[in-house]
Protein backbone atom coordinates (compact mmCIF):
# COMPACT_ATOMS: atom_id res chain seq x y z
CA UNK A 1 0.00 0.00 0.00
CA UNK A 2 2.28 3.03 -1.26
CA UNK A 3 -0.65 5.87 -0.43
CA UNK A 4 -1.43 6.82 2.93
CA UNK A 5 -4.94 5.60 4.03
CA UNK A 6 -8.10 7.92 3.97
CA UNK A 7 -8.97 8.19 7.58
CA UNK A 8 -12.75 7.41 7.81
CA UNK A 9 -15.23 7.62 11.14
CA UNK A 10 -18.37 6.31 10.32
CA UNK A 11 -21.04 6.54 13.41
CA UNK A 12 -23.90 4.58 14.02
CA UNK A 13 -21.78 1.92 12.30
CA UNK A 14 -23.55 -1.04 13.68
CA UNK A 15 -26.57 0.15 12.35
CA UNK A 16 -28.10 -1.18 8.88
CA UNK A 17 -27.08 1.66 6.53
CA UNK A 18 -23.91 1.15 8.68
CA UNK A 19 -23.52 -2.82 7.36
CA UNK A 20 -24.74 -1.79 3.75
CA UNK A 21 -21.88 0.96 3.65
CA UNK A 22 -18.95 -0.58 5.11
CA UNK A 23 -18.15 -2.99 2.34
CA UNK A 24 -18.42 -0.22 -0.26
CA UNK A 25 -16.06 1.74 1.66
CA UNK A 26 -12.95 -0.99 2.36
CA UNK A 27 -13.29 -1.90 -1.24
CA UNK A 28 -12.62 1.32 -2.52
CA UNK A 29 -16.23 2.41 -4.30
CA UNK A 30 -16.19 5.85 -2.00
CA UNK A 31 -12.56 6.83 -2.32
CA UNK A 32 -11.38 4.91 -5.87
CA UNK A 33 -9.59 1.97 -6.38
CA UNK A 34 -6.21 2.60 -5.83
CA UNK A 35 -6.98 4.88 -2.38
CA UNK A 36 -6.37 2.54 1.35
CA UNK A 37 -9.15 3.54 4.08
CA UNK A 38 -9.01 3.16 7.33
CA UNK A 39 -12.00 2.61 9.13
CA UNK A 40 -12.98 4.53 12.54
CA UNK A 41 -16.41 2.76 13.92
CA UNK A 42 -18.25 5.34 16.40
CA UNK A 43 -21.35 3.55 18.26
CA UNK A 44 -23.16 4.11 21.43
CA UNK A 45 -21.29 2.91 24.66
CA UNK A 46 -23.81 0.62 25.47
CA UNK A 47 -23.32 -3.86 25.23
CA UNK A 48 -25.17 -4.63 22.83
CA UNK A 49 -24.16 -2.24 19.84
CA UNK A 50 -20.54 -2.34 20.64
CA UNK A 51 -21.28 -6.73 20.75
CA UNK A 52 -23.03 -5.78 17.19
CA UNK A 53 -19.94 -3.49 16.08
CA UNK A 54 -17.34 -6.28 17.16
CA UNK A 55 -19.76 -8.59 14.57
CA UNK A 56 -19.23 -6.02 11.59
CA UNK A 57 -15.22 -5.47 12.31
CA UNK A 58 -15.34 -9.41 12.41
CA UNK A 59 -16.69 -10.02 9.20
CA UNK A 60 -15.26 -6.70 7.68
CA UNK A 61 -11.33 -8.38 8.44
CA UNK A 62 -13.34 -11.72 6.82
CA UNK A 63 -13.77 -9.63 3.52
CA UNK A 64 -9.93 -9.47 3.53
CA UNK A 65 -10.06 -6.11 1.34
CA UNK A 66 -6.82 -5.54 -0.17
CA UNK A 67 -7.71 -1.54 0.70
CA UNK A 68 -8.63 -1.94 3.93
CA UNK A 69 -5.50 -0.72 6.34
CA UNK A 70 -7.11 -0.61 9.66
CA UNK A 71 -10.07 -1.11 11.68
CA UNK A 72 -10.97 0.25 14.98
CA UNK A 73 -14.02 0.61 17.27
CA UNK A 74 -14.88 2.66 19.94
CA UNK A 75 -17.89 4.62 21.35
CA UNK A 76 -15.58 7.59 22.46
CA UNK A 77 -15.62 10.04 20.18
CA UNK A 78 -12.33 11.86 20.67
CA UNK A 79 -10.43 8.48 19.73
CA UNK A 80 -13.14 7.97 16.88
CA UNK A 81 -12.67 11.42 15.12
CA UNK A 82 -9.05 11.78 15.88
CA UNK A 83 -6.97 12.81 12.50
CA UNK A 84 -10.10 11.78 10.87
CA UNK A 85 -10.38 13.39 7.13
CA UNK A 86 -13.97 12.27 6.73
CA UNK A 87 -16.82 12.31 9.53
CA UNK A 88 -19.74 10.34 8.19
CA UNK A 89 -22.60 11.05 10.92
CA UNK A 90 -24.97 7.96 10.07
CA UNK A 91 -26.03 7.35 13.80
CA UNK A 92 -29.11 8.73 15.59
CA UNK A 93 -31.81 7.31 17.09
CA UNK A 94 -35.15 5.98 15.37
CA UNK A 95 -38.78 7.79 15.82
CA UNK A 96 -40.32 5.60 18.41
CA UNK A 97 -43.77 4.77 18.22
CA UNK A 98 -46.38 7.77 19.11
CA UNK A 99 -42.93 9.98 18.87
CA UNK A 100 -43.43 13.43 16.88
CA UNK A 101 -41.03 14.60 14.71
CA UNK A 102 -40.37 17.52 17.26
CA UNK A 103 -39.56 14.90 20.08
CA UNK A 104 -37.11 13.11 17.27
CA UNK A 105 -35.70 16.15 16.69
CA UNK A 106 -34.75 17.16 20.57
CA UNK A 107 -33.76 14.03 20.80
CA UNK A 108 -31.47 13.40 18.59
CA UNK A 109 -30.03 16.70 18.55
CA UNK A 110 -28.17 16.53 21.42
CA UNK A 111 -26.17 13.76 19.91
CA UNK A 112 -24.87 16.29 16.82
CA UNK A 113 -23.89 18.83 19.39
CA UNK A 114 -21.30 16.60 21.19
CA UNK A 115 -20.02 14.57 17.90
CA UNK A 116 -19.98 18.95 16.13
CA UNK A 117 -17.52 19.33 19.41
CA UNK A 118 -15.46 16.02 18.60
CA UNK A 119 -15.18 17.01 15.15
CA UNK A 120 -14.29 20.49 16.10
CA UNK A 121 -11.03 19.65 18.44
CA UNK A 122 -10.04 15.67 16.97
CA UNK A 123 -10.51 15.26 13.47
CA UNK A 124 -7.47 16.14 10.65
CA UNK A 125 -7.86 19.83 9.39
CA UNK A 126 -8.87 18.72 6.14
CA UNK A 127 -12.03 16.77 7.16
CA UNK A 128 -15.25 16.81 5.51
CA UNK A 129 -18.65 16.20 7.88
CA UNK A 130 -21.90 14.54 5.96
CA UNK A 131 -24.96 14.18 8.12
CA UNK A 132 -27.46 11.27 7.36
CA UNK A 133 -28.59 10.52 10.71
CA UNK A 134 -32.12 12.51 10.68
CA UNK A 135 -33.03 14.77 10.85
CA UNK A 136 -30.46 15.38 8.59
CA UNK A 137 -30.21 19.28 7.82
CA UNK A 138 -31.15 20.08 11.49
CA UNK A 139 -28.34 17.84 12.64
CA UNK A 140 -26.06 18.84 10.35
CA UNK A 141 -26.75 22.63 11.45
CA UNK A 142 -26.04 21.85 14.98
CA UNK A 143 -22.61 19.79 14.34
CA UNK A 144 -21.88 22.95 12.16
CA UNK A 145 -22.26 25.33 15.05
CA UNK A 146 -20.79 23.53 17.38
CA UNK A 147 -17.68 22.90 15.62
CA UNK A 148 -16.97 26.23 15.65
CA UNK A 149 -13.44 26.55 14.19
CA UNK A 150 -14.18 24.69 11.24
CA UNK A 151 -15.00 26.10 7.78
CA UNK A 152 -18.54 25.77 7.16
CA UNK A 153 -18.27 24.53 3.52
CA UNK A 154 -16.82 21.25 5.13
CA UNK A 155 -20.64 20.39 6.26
CA UNK A 156 -23.22 18.88 4.14
CA UNK A 157 -26.67 16.92 4.78
CA UNK A 158 -27.69 13.96 2.58
CA UNK A 159 -30.13 14.36 -0.54
CA UNK A 160 -28.45 12.19 -3.12
CA UNK A 161 -30.94 9.59 -2.04
CA UNK A 162 -33.61 11.69 -3.14
CA UNK A 163 -32.12 12.91 -5.98
CA UNK A 164 -31.57 9.33 -6.98
CA UNK A 165 -35.42 8.88 -6.78
CA UNK A 166 -36.66 12.04 -8.56
CA UNK A 167 -34.37 10.28 -11.61
CA UNK A 168 -35.87 7.16 -11.67
CA UNK A 169 -39.42 8.03 -11.01
CA UNK A 170 -38.88 10.59 -14.35
CA UNK A 171 -36.90 7.83 -15.99
CA UNK A 172 -39.46 5.23 -15.03
CA UNK A 173 -42.40 7.81 -16.70
CA UNK A 174 -40.73 8.38 -19.94
CA UNK A 175 -39.76 5.02 -20.50
CA UNK A 176 -35.93 5.69 -20.44
CA UNK A 177 -32.83 4.55 -18.54
CA UNK A 178 -32.29 6.37 -15.29
CA UNK A 179 -28.48 7.47 -16.89
CA UNK A 180 -30.47 9.57 -19.13
CA UNK A 181 -32.29 12.21 -16.42
CA UNK A 182 -30.03 14.73 -15.24
CA UNK A 183 -30.02 18.42 -13.82
CA UNK A 184 -31.99 17.13 -11.12
CA UNK A 185 -32.33 19.71 -8.17
CA UNK A 186 -33.99 18.83 -4.03
CA UNK A 187 -34.71 21.41 -2.51
CA UNK A 188 -35.00 22.03 1.12
CA UNK A 189 -34.90 19.54 3.40
CA UNK A 190 -34.75 15.64 3.41
CA UNK A 191 -38.33 15.12 4.38
CA UNK A 192 -41.30 15.03 3.15
CA UNK A 193 -41.91 18.73 1.95
CA UNK A 194 -38.91 18.40 -0.33
CA UNK A 195 -39.23 19.87 -3.72
CA UNK A 196 -37.80 17.46 -6.01
CA UNK A 197 -37.38 20.30 -9.03
CA UNK A 198 -38.97 18.41 -12.17
CA UNK A 199 -38.55 22.08 -14.02
CA UNK A 200 -35.21 22.59 -14.50
CA UNK A 201 -34.36 18.69 -15.18
CA UNK A 202 -33.58 17.08 -18.25
CA UNK A 203 -34.21 13.95 -19.84
CA UNK A 204 -31.72 13.17 -22.75
CA UNK A 205 -30.79 16.77 -22.71
CA UNK A 206 -34.66 18.25 -23.25
CA UNK A 207 -36.26 19.72 -20.73
CA UNK A 208 -37.75 17.10 -18.92
CA UNK A 209 -41.32 18.77 -19.39
CA UNK A 210 -40.99 18.57 -22.72
CA UNK A 211 -40.85 14.27 -22.63
CA UNK A 212 -43.24 13.99 -19.63
CA UNK A 213 -45.65 16.42 -20.85
CA UNK A 214 -48.61 15.10 -18.19
CA UNK A 215 -48.05 18.48 -15.92
CA UNK A 216 -50.70 16.53 -13.40
CA UNK A 217 -48.30 13.98 -12.65
CA UNK A 218 -44.61 16.15 -12.39
CA UNK A 219 -46.81 18.33 -9.90
CA UNK A 220 -48.79 15.44 -7.95
CA UNK A 221 -47.90 12.39 -7.99
CA UNK A 222 -44.21 12.55 -8.63
CA UNK A 223 -43.64 14.89 -5.99
CA UNK A 224 -45.29 12.96 -3.75
CA UNK A 225 -43.91 9.45 -4.47
CA UNK A 226 -40.24 11.39 -3.97
CA UNK A 227 -41.55 12.80 -0.86
CA UNK A 228 -42.75 9.53 0.84
CA UNK A 229 -40.55 7.06 -0.92
CA UNK A 230 -39.20 6.52 2.61
CA UNK A 231 -42.19 5.63 4.12
CA UNK A 232 -43.22 3.23 1.56
CA UNK A 233 -39.82 1.41 1.70
CA UNK A 234 -40.80 0.71 5.58
CA UNK A 235 -43.69 -0.36 4.32
CA UNK A 236 -42.91 -2.70 1.98
CA UNK A 237 -39.74 -3.78 3.85
CA UNK A 238 -40.63 -3.57 7.33
CA UNK A 239 -37.38 -1.65 7.49
CA UNK A 240 -36.00 2.21 6.59
CA UNK A 241 -34.09 2.89 3.14
CA UNK A 242 -30.24 0.75 3.94
CA UNK A 243 -28.54 -0.09 1.02
CA UNK A 244 -30.15 2.72 -1.03
CA UNK A 245 -29.03 5.24 1.69
CA UNK A 246 -25.48 4.12 1.93
CA UNK A 247 -25.32 3.99 -1.77
CA UNK A 248 -26.44 7.42 -2.03
CA UNK A 249 -23.42 8.15 0.45
CA UNK A 250 -21.22 6.61 -1.84
CA UNK A 251 -22.58 8.78 -4.39
CA UNK A 252 -22.22 12.00 -2.38
CA UNK A 253 -18.68 11.55 -1.27
CA UNK A 254 -17.63 11.14 -4.60
CA UNK A 255 -19.53 14.07 -5.89
CA UNK A 256 -17.67 16.12 -3.17
CA UNK A 257 -14.14 14.29 -4.31
CA UNK A 258 -14.63 15.00 -8.36
CA UNK A 259 -15.78 18.12 -10.69
CA UNK A 260 -19.61 17.95 -11.30
CA UNK A 261 -19.69 16.85 -15.29
CA UNK A 262 -20.40 20.13 -17.34
CA UNK A 263 -23.65 21.46 -17.43
CA UNK A 264 -24.84 19.56 -14.69
CA UNK A 265 -25.54 19.48 -10.86
CA UNK A 266 -26.06 17.24 -8.10
CA UNK A 267 -28.40 17.84 -4.99
CA UNK A 268 -26.44 18.77 -1.16
CA UNK A 269 -28.16 19.88 1.73
CA UNK A 270 -25.27 23.18 2.62
CA UNK A 271 -25.34 26.33 4.58
CA UNK A 272 -27.32 28.69 2.37
CA UNK A 273 -25.37 32.36 1.44
CA UNK A 274 -29.13 33.29 0.93
CA UNK A 275 -29.40 32.40 -2.53
CA UNK A 276 -33.02 31.96 -4.11
CA UNK A 277 -34.31 33.55 -0.79
CA UNK A 278 -33.61 30.63 1.53
CA UNK A 279 -32.20 32.37 4.53
CA UNK A 280 -29.03 32.87 5.18
CA UNK A 281 -27.31 29.95 7.75
CA UNK A 282 -29.76 26.93 7.39
CA UNK A 283 -28.78 23.94 5.60
CA UNK A 284 -30.85 23.50 2.78
CA UNK A 285 -30.72 21.09 -0.02
CA UNK A 286 -29.47 23.00 -3.17
CA UNK A 287 -28.42 21.86 -6.59
CA UNK A 288 -24.89 22.21 -6.30
CA UNK A 289 -21.20 22.22 -8.74
CA UNK A 290 -17.72 21.01 -7.52
CA UNK A 291 -14.89 22.59 -8.80
CA UNK A 292 -11.59 20.99 -9.27
CA UNK A 293 -10.26 21.98 -6.81
CA UNK A 294 -13.13 20.44 -4.67
CA UNK A 295 -14.98 23.46 -3.66
CA UNK A 296 -18.73 23.29 -3.84
CA UNK A 297 -21.15 26.74 -4.93
CA UNK A 298 -24.87 26.75 -5.13
CA UNK A 299 -25.99 26.41 -9.07
CA UNK A 300 -27.17 30.64 -9.56
CA UNK A 301 -29.82 31.36 -11.90
CA UNK A 302 -32.60 28.42 -12.20
CA UNK A 303 -36.09 29.72 -13.34
CA UNK A 304 -38.07 28.78 -10.58
CA UNK A 305 -42.18 29.10 -11.72
CA UNK A 306 -44.44 30.42 -8.65
CA UNK A 307 -45.34 26.79 -8.11
CA UNK A 308 -41.92 25.45 -7.68
CA UNK A 309 -41.34 29.11 -5.44
CA UNK A 310 -44.43 27.91 -3.26
CA UNK A 311 -42.81 24.38 -2.90
CA UNK A 312 -39.30 25.91 -1.64
CA UNK A 313 -41.27 28.51 0.90
CA UNK A 314 -43.00 25.49 2.23
CA UNK A 315 -40.30 23.38 2.87
CA UNK A 316 -37.10 26.20 3.82
CA UNK A 317 -40.35 27.26 6.63
CA UNK A 318 -40.17 23.79 7.93
CA UNK A 319 -36.29 24.30 8.05
CA UNK A 320 -36.73 27.06 10.20
CA UNK A 321 -39.50 25.22 12.68
CA UNK A 322 -37.09 22.53 13.23
CA UNK A 323 -34.40 25.07 14.02
CA UNK A 324 -36.39 27.01 16.84
CA UNK A 325 -37.10 23.56 18.29
CA UNK A 326 -33.18 22.81 18.91
CA UNK A 327 -32.20 26.46 18.82
CA UNK A 328 -30.38 25.96 22.58
CA UNK A 329 -28.09 23.55 20.80
CA UNK A 330 -26.44 26.04 18.43
CA UNK A 331 -23.66 26.96 20.02
P1 LIG B 1 -30.36 1.89 12.61
O1 LIG B 1 -31.29 2.11 13.75
O2 LIG B 1 -30.31 0.57 11.95
O3 LIG B 1 -28.87 2.22 13.09
C1 LIG B 1 -28.55 3.38 13.75
C2 LIG B 1 -27.31 3.09 14.57
O4 LIG B 1 -26.90 4.31 15.14
C3 LIG B 1 -27.57 2.10 15.72
O5 LIG B 1 -26.62 1.05 15.65
C4 LIG B 1 -27.39 2.95 16.97
O6 LIG B 1 -26.83 2.22 18.04
C5 LIG B 1 -26.44 4.02 16.44
N1 LIG B 1 -26.44 5.27 17.20
C6 LIG B 1 -27.48 5.90 17.80
N2 LIG B 1 -27.05 6.98 18.44
C7 LIG B 1 -25.72 7.06 18.25
C8 LIG B 1 -24.71 7.94 18.68
N3 LIG B 1 -24.99 8.97 19.47
N4 LIG B 1 -23.44 7.70 18.29
C9 LIG B 1 -23.13 6.64 17.52
N5 LIG B 1 -24.05 5.75 17.09
C10 LIG B 1 -25.32 5.96 17.44
O7 LIG B 1 -30.66 3.06 11.58
P2 LIG B 1 -30.24 3.15 10.04
O8 LIG B 1 -31.28 2.51 9.23
O9 LIG B 1 -28.84 2.73 9.89
O10 LIG B 1 -30.41 4.72 9.80
C11 LIG B 1 -29.52 5.66 10.38
C12 LIG B 1 -30.06 7.07 10.21
O11 LIG B 1 -30.14 7.40 8.83
C13 LIG B 1 -31.47 7.28 10.77
O12 LIG B 1 -31.51 8.51 11.45
C14 LIG B 1 -32.31 7.37 9.52
O13 LIG B 1 -33.50 8.10 9.73
C15 LIG B 1 -31.37 8.08 8.59
N6 LIG B 1 -31.66 8.04 7.15
C16 LIG B 1 -31.34 9.10 6.41
C17 LIG B 1 -31.52 9.13 5.05
C18 LIG B 1 -31.14 10.32 4.24
O14 LIG B 1 -31.41 10.28 3.03
N7 LIG B 1 -30.55 11.37 4.77
C19 LIG B 1 -32.14 7.98 4.34
C20 LIG B 1 -32.07 6.70 5.11
C21 LIG B 1 -32.29 6.84 6.60
O15 LIG B 1 -33.66 6.95 6.84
Amino acid sequence: MSKKPVRVAVTGAAGQIGYALLPRIASGSMFGPDTPVHLSLIEIPAEKPMAALKGVAMELDDCAFPLLAGISCTSDLKEGFKDVSWALLVGSKPRGPGMERNDLIKENGPIFTGQGLAINDHAAADCRTVVVGNPCNTNCLIAMRNAKDRPRESFSAMTRLDENRAKAQLAGKAGVHHTTVSNVAIWGNHSSTQFPDFENAKIGGRPATAVITDKAWLQGEFIKTVQQRGAAIIAARGLSSAFSAANALVDHVRDLLRPTPAGDWVSMAVFSDGSYDVEEGLISSFPVRVDASGRWSVVQGLPLSDFAKQKVGATVNELKQEREVIRGLLG
